[in-house]
């Protein structure tokens, strides 16, 4: 502790792997002058160990400890200080309070479940909860406050905002699922499961349900949507409550997904249907034998007849009725079902013929009728917008149609198309513009986190699942800064009027430091993140242009359309858009209230940033801004990847204000995202300029003076030329490989044009997963760098083995000296699958990036 305190002093942290997240009980700044302001005991009422108070009591005398080196007695029987001030902190239910002071019933505040109220006084601290679990929330909350290094009195009273606050984990029980054993999963593989089986070890999912708690966040479906039924076999269930065990302490309840096919693919019967009444009784001794084993399961999610998935529908049976099957099975237990809107037929709908043919519609369409066909412990899980989790989408029209059934939005924290967590992209901002969108349901406020929270339309179930991918990465994430996106939504669950940029700081300080200027550059750069992001990546509503049918990750615009997936652009060489209008499109605006429908309908009325979503017009269309459609695509890629180039500069005035281990870990990052960023400038403009044939009025797309194409190069040993699919992923649409994977191949030039000076080269390269190439670049005879390609150990985004636009990066060396006339040389080793592929060199003059 001693030493921990001294590096602290000297404002030096000590390396830190991301495992303790933002509950690191780090020492801070001054905390000797708080020890008189601490309690000196803990007294727990009522706790039995494992219990979430229990937890509380352990969490605060750890935390203490930690931030203050100050040791607390716990459930000592007097504790009194020197001037005879009682300084307890007493934490526990306001039901075992009241039962030691009944006096104290009067002047407690109003909890609803899972609420707390805390009152520091002088050392005297009251925790209480309206639950145990609230107790817990009522801890952490004291220790966040003291980590932050705030130790003064004050009173608390704090409600969440709705009842549901889940995780939906997506991971698969078998390794090797549909994308590894997390799917969207980029920070390794399960804390759950392993071999088709719950783990053995099961002290990270603890770990985990720790930090889920800290943030007020209630349950956690621990088995992919896309689910397996082999979950529900009396070994894998017997693991399910070994889960439910550990996480039990921290107040965090385990959810269940099920596979509507299990009772014939794992029961054998004959019939899923849930009509059926064999079908039924086979699903009640399901919910039996896991109630049998997790008293206090948190209930079903259930993702049906969606994108191959089984569900009501095979047998003609309503979205409604599959649901109360559930619903039935999991009433006498007070469980609840979770059922997705998130139905659609990924196989049916055509582009070509059918001008009205909208994915967006479609759960619209699905559960028109039923809103009063649900049982009372059914929610409808809604994904934020009508397609899926892109950098911009409207909110889905579905949470205005539910009035009598309850609503929980699926926010996705996992950043599927949203740079995988190998690109920044703080998420706060992108939550807060949904949840505080106003539908104008009868021409009132209807604020979507009113409409969910139960407040717009009276219901008792509603609020918030939230996509999670942590892994066993020791970051969680893959990344430390995006753990920022997981407390954000903790604390936008809790309550969803806090800001992003309140969430952001205290994220900071409790993950990082106070210091300010490593709060001012974090909050700069998160800050500045999702627009940068939308920027480069997909404009004015037209959705993440990434390559939506491998990946979901690097830029493919051409990818989108041609295919029944329905997200579509329509672009071709005058126009672009999807036109939802009722009067000439697919209707989707139709599905808004009247106010917002009208809205949507007229392009002058449509902001910008959505004109695309919902309309079809021509690259020459002008925007409010005064700028054409297509002009606006060009210059908010220039201006996207040009902030993301100030992330890495930014991030470096940190160096000796955060641990060495977590700064060079985000450097390393940031400084890859810089040069992805370009590559989706590069693919996203040449594309739409190839398709629109208009030019840049900057005169920048498809004009890049300081480029080599590695094509133009002199190739030597085993370089050859290669077309890169799709064209725009390269510079040129041409890059080189070797012939095969054991020759070496040289490519040089001579710089005949380069003035003697002081340059930055940068080389764009193809970095693929299955293989481990070596490049050196040289100078003359002098070796400028070498590097190996294996970003795919060092970011977890889909790993791909094509040469494209997931796998074009880019690496940059420093002030090179070079002369006029001497030979630039790149030697590429190829290993495995991976060919060794160069795209193009730039010889930048200093303060130039291209
Ligand atoms: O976005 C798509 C994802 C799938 C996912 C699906 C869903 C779990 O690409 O990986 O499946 O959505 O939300 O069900």
């Amino acid at each position: 502790m001693r030493s921990l305190l001294l590096l602290a002093a000297i404002g030096l942290a000590a390396a830190e792997d991301g495992l303790s997240g933002w509950l690191r009980y780090a020492p801070i700044k001054g905390a000797k002058g708080c020890h008189s302001k601490l309690p000196s005991a803990i007294l727990t009422l009522n706790a039995t160990e494992g219990s979430p108070v229990y937890t509380a009591g352990q969490e605060l005398s750890q935390g203490i400890s930690g931030i203050f080196g100050k040791e607390l007695e716990l459930n000592a029987a007097e504790t009194r200080h020197g001037n005879g001030r009682d300084t307890t902190a007493t934490v526990g239910t306001v039901h075992a309070y009241v039962d030691s002071n009944p006096d104290a019933a009067a002047r407690l505040p109003e909890l609803v479940d899972d609420g707390f109220y805390l009152d520091v006084s002088r050392g005297k601290v009251l925790i209480l909860g309206q639950n145990e679990r609230g107790a817990l929330y009522g801890a952490f909350h004291y220790l966040s406050v003291l980590a932050q290094g705030n130790c003064s009195d004050f009173t608390l009273t704090s409600n969440p905002d709705a009842p549901i606050r889940w995780v939906n984990q997506w991971d698969n029980m078998q390794d090797g699922g549909t994308h590894g054993s997390v799917e969207r999963g980029y920070g390794g593989d399960s804390i759950f499961f392993w071999d088709g089986k719950v783990r053995d070890d099961l002290t990270r999912a603890a770990q985990y349900a720790r930090l889920l708690a800290s943030i007020g966040l209630n349950a956690v479906v621990a088995n992919n949507v896309n689910a397996d039924a082999k979950t529900l076999t009396p070994e894998n269930m017997d693991g399910l409550a070994r889960i439910a065990d550990v996480f039990r302490p921290y107040g965090v309840q385990l959810g269940v997904s099920l596979n509507f096919a299990a009772p014939e693919t794992l029961g054998g019967l004959s019939s899923f249907d849930p009509l059926d009444e064999t079908v039924i009784n086979w699903w009640q001794g399901i919910t039996d034998a896991l109630y049998k084993r997790i008293p206090d399961m948190a209930g079903y999610l259930v993702k049906a007849n969606s994108e191959g998935q089984p569900g009501p529908m095979t047998y003609n049976r309503t979205l409604a009725e599959g649901a109360n099957m559930f619903a039935h099975t999991l009433k006498p237990y007070g469980g609840i079902i979770l059922f997705r809107a998130f139905v659609y037929d990924h196989r049916t709908l055509n582009q070509t013929l059918d001008w009205k043919a909208d994915r967006a519609n479609a759960a619209g369409n699905y559960f028109d009728g039923l809103d009063d066909k649900f049982e009372d412990n059914v929610v409808i899980q809604i994904k934020n917008g009508p397609i899926d989790f892109q950098v911009r989408e409207p909110v889905s029209p579905l949470f205005s149609h539910l009035v009598k059934t309850g609503a929980a939005i699926e926010l996705q924290v996992s950043q599927e198309y949203l740079g995988q967590q190998a690109h920044l992209v703080y998420l706060a901002p992108m939550w807060k513009e949904i949840l505080d969108f106003d539908f104008r349901v009868d021409g009132k406020p209807s604020r979507t986190s009113d409409i969910v929270g139960g407040k717009r339309f009276p219901r008792k179930l509603g609020g918030y699942a939230g996509v999670v991918n942590v892994g066993t990465n020791t970051t969680w994430l893959g990344s430390h800064l995006a753990m920022s996106n997981l407390y954000a939504y903790g604390r936008l669950a809790w309550d969803p009027s806090a800001t992003s940029e309140g969430i952001l700081q205290e994220w900071t300080k409790l993950t990082f430091s106070d210091d300010k200027k490593v709060l001012d550059v974090i909050t700069k750069l998160s800050m500045e993140s999702w627009p940068a992001y939308e920027n480069y990546s997909g404009n004015l509503g037209i959705q993440t242009l990434t390559d939506i049918l491998l990946g979901h990750y690097g830029p493919n615009p051409a990818s989108q359309d041609g295919n029944p997936w329905g997200q579509w652009t329509r672009a071709d060489a005058d126009t672009i858009g999807m036109d939802r209008t009722v009067w000439n499109g697919t209707g989707f605006s139709g599905q808004y209230p009247p106010e917002i429908a009208a809205m949507y309908e007229d392009v002058a009325t449509t902001p910008d940033n959505l004109l695309l979503w919902f309309h079809h017009v021509p690259y020459t269309q002008v925007l409010k801004s005064g700028k054409t459609v297509i002009q606006h695509f060009y210059d908010a890629h220039y201006a996207g990847s040009a902030t993301a180039q100030t992330f890495p500069e930014l991030w470096k005035t940190l160096k000796g204000r955060i641990d060495d281990e977590r700064y060079e870990h985000v450097l390393y990052r940031l400084v890859y995202q810089a040069g992805h960023s370009l590559v989706w400038r590069d693919s996203v403009n040449t594309f739409y300029f190839n398709k629109s044939g208009i030019a840049d009025t900057g005169g920048r797309v498809g004009n890049h003076p300081y480029r080599i194409e590695a094509e133009d190069m002199t190739l030597a040993g085993g370089y050859r030329r290669y077309d890169v699919s799709p064209f725009e992923a390269a510079s040129g649409a041409r890059c080189i490989v070797t012939a095969d994977n054991s020759t070496t191949g040289t490519a040089s030039t001579v710089l005949r044009d380069v003035k003697t000076g002081k340059y930055d080269v940068a080389v764009n390269y193809y970095d693929m997963a299955l293989g481990n190439a070596t490049w050196e670049l040289y100078v003359g005879c002098k070796r400028v760098g070498r590097w190996k390609g294996d970003l795919e150990y060092n970011l977890g985004r889909a790993p791909s083995p094509y040469i494209d636009g997931q796998t074009a990066s880019r690496v940059t060396f420093r002030g090179v000296k070079i002369k006029k006339g001497s030979t630039l040389k790149i030697v590429g080793r190829p290993d495995g699958l991976e060919p060794a592929p160069v795209d193009y060199i730039s010889i930048l003059p200093e303060g130039i990036v291209d």
